[in-house]
């Protein structure tokens, strides 16, 4: 029987860069996020006894050079004594380019998977299930504004603040949709090993954290919009002093950055931020969505604007 699981992926306004345990996949640092509504991955997986090993097929092509970290996620849920599993995976937005399609698969799959064996676990053990997968996958259990701390040996996340209750709206400006050059696991482990900025990096995110957290608090939207920015070119930068440098960027993705820093100071509700990939988000207040959408449209060298609100954590949607 197959059971299917949906999850979105998040947007983080405070960066996850850098682990403190690669072998479980612990991350140095906190992190908040947005989980998004419109785009998404669906997961199915399907138990299959009289077959001696998993199969993944993602956007209907088989995928064998993501099936390792499909399998070992699966081990982590079901054990390794278990049967071997039949993994679909759809998403509605490129994947592997810097939309967070990671954290949507793997908060998708640990919950289609821990229901198809029939396991009831509670959403934090969810979502460390999904960390040891992927570290942004933990923040996609949840809805709304989400935190990620990092303290004590595990993970420790939860929603701080309902999307109803601060609506803002996502832009996405896609400038690229190949796969990106470097994973961020390894992008991660060269910034640690090689960036002069990424001891002070660590040493700054609680304070970030702290700062984003109030904002989130009281709705303070300029506030979060200078904390969210500052972060984001921080982490860049942590990459860019690496050796060698891990640069995500094209010429489009400065463009659209320059299009927004011009929107905010015309009054418009708008900051941005930056993934590991070239693409620009551009987080706004909702009257202000139709201005961003038509901005970034016009930027040359964006390919598709998708438009997201913020949504719920990762559910299952059917079993047949
Ligand atoms: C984030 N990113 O907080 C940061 C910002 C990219 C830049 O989390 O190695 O795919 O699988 O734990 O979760 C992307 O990293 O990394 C990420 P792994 P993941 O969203």
């Amino acid at each position: 029987m197959g059971v299917t699981a949906r999850a979105q992926p998040n947007i983080a306004l405070i960066k996850y860069w850098g682990k403190r345990d690669s072998n479980r996949n612990l991350p140095a640092v906190g992190s908040i996020s947005i989980t998004l509504l419109d785009l998404y991955t669906e997961m199915c997986v399907e138990f299959d006894s009289e077959s001696g090993h998993d199969t993944l097929t993602v956007n209907g092509d088989d995928s064998p050079a993501l099936l390792p970290r499909v399998v070992r996620c699966l081990d982590d849920v079901l054990g390794e004594n278990r049967s071997r599993a039949r993994v679909t995976s759809s998403s509605n937005f490129p994947i592997a380019a810097g939309l967070a399609s990671s954290a949507s698969s793997f908060a998708a799959l640990v919950v289609a998977a821990s229901a198809a064996a029939g396991h009831e676990r509670s959403t934090a053990e969810l979502a460390c299930l999904a960390g040891r997968a992927s570290g942004s996958a933990a923040r996609s259990l949840y809805g709304g504004f989400v935190e990620l701390q990092n303290e004590n040996e595990a993970i420790l996340v939860d929603s701080i603040l309902d999307g109803d209750a601060w609506p803002l709206r996502v832009v996405a400006a896609v400038t690229a949709t190949e796969a990106k050059p470097v994973s961020s696991g390894e992008a991660m482990e060269i910034s640690r090993k090689s960036s002069p900025f990424y001891a002070r990096w660590i040493e700054e995110q609680p304070m970030d954290l702290a700062t984003a957290r109030d904002a989130i608090a009281v709705r303070d939207f300029g506030k979060l919009a200078s904390i969210a920015e500052h972060n984001c070119l921080k982490m860049h930068s942590v990459m860019w002093a690496s050796r060698p440098p891990v640069v995500y960027w094209n010429s489009a993705t400065v463009a659209c950055m320059q299009a927004v820093r011009e929107l905010h100071e015309s009054g418009v509700g708008v900051f941005f931020t930056i993934d590991a990939g070239p693409q620009v988000k551009a987080v706004c207040l909702p009257d202000d969505e139709a201005r961003v959408v038509d901005v970034l449209s016009q930027v040359a060298g964006v390919e598709q604007v998708l438009v997201s609100g913020i949504g719920t954590g990762a559910e299952l949607v059917a079993s047949e």
